[in-house]
C-alpha cells in the first residue's frame, strides 16, 4: 500500500469513450483490468467523469453546419468541436462497466456549464474556474498523482499540467492511458508534459 499522500486519478473511464462510444478512443476499454488492480495499492482513489448537458457548445451539433473535430473560437480560446458525448445520465456517460467504482472516495464532474468546456480535473477551459479538486487532494494531505484514464493528449494531458502548476508531484502511467491523437495532440502533449515535469511512466 503507498502512503496516504499518494492519489490515484483516473480520467475518464466512460463508455462513450471506449469502443463503441460516441468519441471512442481506440483501445479505450483495454485499461480497465490495469486500472483496476493499480487502484489497490491507494489510500484515495478519485474518478472522474466528464459530464455534459445535450446543449453543451464542445458539440458541433450546437454549431450548426460544423463538422465534427472542426476548431471553433470560444471566449476562451480556440476549442475543439466534438461528436455530442457523455451526455448527462445517458449511457455513454456512465463509467464502463468494468471499471471498479467501489475504491473510490470521490467522483468529480466536469463540463457541466454548457458555455465552457472542461478537459482537466482541475480547471474548466477557460484556465481559471476550478473543480474544487485542488481543495480536495491538498485538505486530505495528498502532495503526488498518478494520472490514468482517457484520453492521454486531452483530459489526462490537461489534468496532469495542471497538476504540476498546482504542485502535486505528477505521473501519467501511459500504459494505462489511450490517445485520440489529432492532428498531432499526443506529440504536442507529451512534449508539453515533459517540459512540465510530469513523470511519463
Ligand atoms: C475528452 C474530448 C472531449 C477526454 C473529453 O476525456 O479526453 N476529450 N471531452
Ligand atoms: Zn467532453
Amino acid at each position: 500500500m503507498r502512503p496516504a499522500t499518494e492519489a490515484l486519478i483516473v480520467i475518464d473511464v466512460q463508455n462513450d469513450f471506449c469502443p463503441g462510444g460516441a468519441l471512442a478512443v481506440a483501445g479505450g476499454d483495454e485499461i480497465v483490468p490495469g486500472i483496476n488492480a493499480l487502484m489497490r495499492e491507494f489510500q484515495t482513489v478519485v474518478l472522474t467523469q466528464d459530464w455534459h448537458p445535450a446543449n453543451h457548445l464542445s458539440f458541433a451539433d450546437n454549431h450548426p453546419g460544423a463538422a465534427p473535430f472542426s476548431l471553433t473560437d470560444m471566449p476562451y480560446g480556440k476549442q475543439v468541436l466534438w461528436p455530442a458525448h457523455c451526455v448527462q445520465g445517458s449511457p455513454g456517460a456512465a463509467f464502463h462497466p468494468g471499471l471498479a467504482t467501489d475504491p473510490a472516495q470521490m467522483v468529480i464532474r466536469k463540463g457541466f456549464r454548457p458555455e465552457i468546456d472542461s478537459y482537466s480535473a482541475f480547471f474548466e477551459n477557460d484556465r481559471t474556474t476550478p473543480t474544487g479538486l485542488d481543495g480536495y487532494l491538498k485538505s486530505r494531505g495528498v502532495t503526488t498523482l498518478t494520472l490514468v484514464g482517457l484520453a492521454t493528449d486531452f483530459c489526462v494531458a490537461y489534468s496532469a499540467l495542471d497538476a504540476a502548476q498546482l504542485g502535486f508531484q505528477a505521473t501519467v502511467r501511459r500504459d494505462l492511458c489511450r490517445a485520440i491523437d489529432l492532428n498531432g495532440s499526443l506529440a504536442s502533449a507529451l512534449d508539453q508534459m515533459q517540459h512540465a515535469g510530469v513523470g511519463l511512466g
